[in-house]
């Protein structure tokens, strides 16, 4: 049997939460469009008849850190792949060019002494490509694999790979414990992960990264009705009109999104309350 961690790592925006919601069969780990979705690492668990892989997701990391929010961020995530990862699994997106963001996360993998595979995802998209500037990275792996993340293409190749390259072992987490299968997070956290997705995909420019979500109730009510109560916090008034909306479209908008994909998730009616503030600690929620 094989068990053992292996960390999801890049830059912002390549698909690696993606990647990981598609290996598991279900969503995990938030995903957008917008650079650094993820913004702490999320362990999530693969088992079949080979043994049991320990997932990190990491939030993608910046090279310039340019604010208190990614500052956070890109320390968190090198200190996860840091310590106690077993595998690296290195994701690039060959629609964009490498630029200096690549070199820096580059620069963090290669002081790594273990085995490490190279991703190439977003092999579904022809055009634009900068293939050659990746697979010039190619002899600092073991191996390397293109993939579709989002269409689900040659991820059996990328997880043989993984166990091939993963020690010997006993499963060390009892997936009957999890909270949820195979993931590793309460739900208030992943409620407030939900919400904050819909945020991240309904507001514009520098809004998402001026928020944070946080779920204060869950209650089961007699009438089978699950009532929850979250707010997202935000660092200015100018924000909170703006996640408002005009007559309250926008946070209209981000909350029936969450209830739906909440509903679907727990196979039961949702009541989302949602509400919006202004707290100069939001970032204590980050
Ligand atoms: N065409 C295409 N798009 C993809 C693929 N994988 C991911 N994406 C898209 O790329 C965007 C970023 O995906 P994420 O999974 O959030 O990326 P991430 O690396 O986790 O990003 P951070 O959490 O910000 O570091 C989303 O819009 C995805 O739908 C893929 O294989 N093909
Ligand atoms: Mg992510």
């Amino acid at each position: 049997m094989k068990a053992g961690v292996v960390a999801l790592v890049g830059r912002p925006n390549v698909g690696k939460s993606t990647l990981l919601n598609t290996i598991l069969g279900q969503k995990v780990s938030i995903t957008s469009p917008k650079p650094q979705t993820t913004r702490f690492p999320i362990q999530a668990v693969f088992e079949d008849e080979r043994g049991q892989i320990v997932f990190m997701d990491t939030p993608g990391i910046f090279s310039k850190v340019i604010d208190q929010v990614s500052a956070r961020i890109n320390l968190r995530t090198e200190e996860t792949i840091e310590k106690g990862v077993d595998v690296v699994v290195y994701m690039v997106d060959h629609t964009r060019e490498r630029a200096d963001e690549e070199n820096r996360v580059l620069g963090i993998v290669r002081k790594l002494k273990i085995p490490k595979i190279l991703v190439i995802n977003k092999v579904d998209v022809q055009s634009p490509t900068h293939m050659v500037q990746y697979r010039f990275m190619e002899d600092e792996f073991d191996q390397v694999i293109e993939v579709s993340a989002l269409e689900n293409k040659h991820i059996p190749l990328l997880l043989n790979a993984i166990f091939e390259y993963l020690p010997e072992g006993q499963p060390f987490i009892d997936t009957s414990t999890l909270p949820q299968p195979g993931l590793n997070l309460d739900s208030k956290t992943f409620i407030a992960e939900i919400i904050r997705e819909k945020a991240f995909l309904n507001l514009r420019r520098e809004v998402p990264y001026a928020i944070a979500a946080f779920v204060d109730d869950i209650e089961e009510r007699d009438n089978g009705v699950t009532y929850i109560k979250a707010r997202l916090l935000t660092s200015a008034d100018r924000y909170k009109g703006m996640i408002i909306g005009a007559n309250g479209s926008m946070i209209k908008e981000i909350s029936m999104a969450a209830r739906k994909e909440l509903e679907v998730a727990a196979n039961k009616k949702v009541y989302l309350e949602l509400t919006v503030e202004t707290d100069p600690h939001w970032i204590d929620y980050v």
